[in-house]
């Protein structure tokens, strides 16, 4: 198949699980073309079948707001017409289900299938914007088919859109020869010295990550076991995350490490990954720390219970209960034998979220699409 795949270029999950799923396809011999404004953070171009095509969105005194989207659709038709696309696979319901239908519609009588994956906040937070709302339930009405990331992701999009489509759940993957243990190697030693346990946190520090928390359960305990906090990534509430480490004593414990691309290599070094998101729809960063065998602690709240084994994996509580995460935390690293068991038990969460099960999913799904006539027109 010769399948486009539009998505965010950005570190952010939609953008890594859209290349990700890219290069597992083209290893798999299809022909995978990224259409985005920016290479994607994970994507390799020296990879056979894979290609990339950049959008250019020309400025003109009139353009208060470069419309990104038309770029985008027509940069789709483009792409679709020159490289014979079979499919168009939009990550992140705005701007690209909308761009992908329009390219749909302007390539008629010529098919092109539009599959969108639904990742999270285009669901929770932006759709449910009343300026995007009807326009998000249009995208995933047009698109001849669409997924979600989890089944609470599913369930909120049917309550907050009552879609006429069916919705199917593919969950994140991951890829266990990358993201696996190696405990005690150079990522640990180069921040976590003489016996400190480390503690990591990793996302787009939105206000929806709660990053604060993270800050406040590693004081807590830090103040049993000597440890410290890697905190990978950038975004808005990065500033006030630094400044209560200042205001508490313990900027000297904490660092910040800004948006690296080095996540795979700091991963496996981690004692306890800390994810305090109040909706997360999936958690792809935790499905990682796991394959790692790095024990999760999170809130008990949107898809993460899908992800994490409360309990076994790691320790889920609600939103908000500090005090009750950094316990669990606690207990978990003064006692050697659970951590062993919960990291082992983690590294073996894996097998649920195989690529070759979930990627195979996405192939059926293409198929699918392309095998019913009645598609194409986006109806
Ligand atoms: O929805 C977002 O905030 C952005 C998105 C992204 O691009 O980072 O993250 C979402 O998609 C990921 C990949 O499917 C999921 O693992 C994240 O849980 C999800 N984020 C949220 O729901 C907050």
């Amino acid at each position: 198949m010769k399948i486009g795949i539009a998505c965010y270029p950005t570190f952010g999950g939609s953008g890594v699980v859209a290349t990700e799923l890219g290069h597992e396809l083209a290893i798999r011999g299809h022909d995978v073309h990224f259409i985005s404004y920016a290479l994607p953070s994970r994507l390799n171009l020296f990879a056979e079948r894979v290609s990339y095509h950049e959008v250019t969105v020309p400025t003109y005194p009139l353009f208060n707001y470069p419309p990104y989207d038309l770029a985008l659709a027509t940069r789709i038709v483009d792409v679709a017409l020159h490289e014979g696309l079979d499919i168009i696979h939009a990550h992140y319901a705005l701007p690209h289900a909308i761009s992908a239908h329009l390219a749909q519609e302007m390539l008629l009588p010529r098919r092109l299938a539009v599959v969108t994956t639904l990742h999270g906040t285009d669901v929770t937070i932006v759709g449910q914007d009343r300026s995007y709302l009807p326009i998000t339930r249009f995208g995933i009405e047009r698109s001849d088919a669409v997924t979600a990331v989890s089944e609470y992701l599913a369930r909120v999009t049917r309550e907050v859109f009552a879609p006429a489509k069916e919705l199917d759940v593919v969950p994140n993957f991951v890829d266990p020869v990358r993201w696996k243990p190696d405990h005690g190697q150079r990522g640990a030693t180069c921040f976590a010295r003489g016996g400190e346990r480390l503690l990591l946190h990793v996302s787009n520090f939105r206000p929806v990550k709660r990053v604060n928390d993270v800050v406040e359960i590693f004081d807590r305990i830090r103040r049993e076991v000597p440890s410290r906090l890697l905190m990978i990534g950038d975004g808005p509430d990065r500033p006030a995350a630094e400044e209560l480490c200042r205001t508490k004593g313990i900027a000297g414990l904490v660092h910040f490490l800004g948006n690296t691309p080095a996540v795979q290599e700091v991963m496996p070094a981690a004692d306890l990954y800390v994810l305090t998101t109040d909706m997360e729809s999936f958690g792809l960063s935790a499905l990682e720390a796991q394959a790692c065998g790095v024990p999760v602690l999170g809130y008990r709240a949107g898809g993460l219970p899908e992800v994490v084994e409360n309990g076994t994996t790691g320790f889920l509580r609600e939103v908000g209960d500090l005090a009750g995460l950094a316990a669990d935390g606690i207990a978990l690293l003064k006692d050697e034998k659970s951590w062993n068991e919960a990291s082992r038990a983690a590294r073996r969460r894996r097998s649920r979220f195989a690529a070759d099960a979930i990627v195979g999913r996405y192939l059926e799904i293409y198929e699918r699409v392309l095998a019913d006539p009645a598609g194409g027109a986006g109806s």
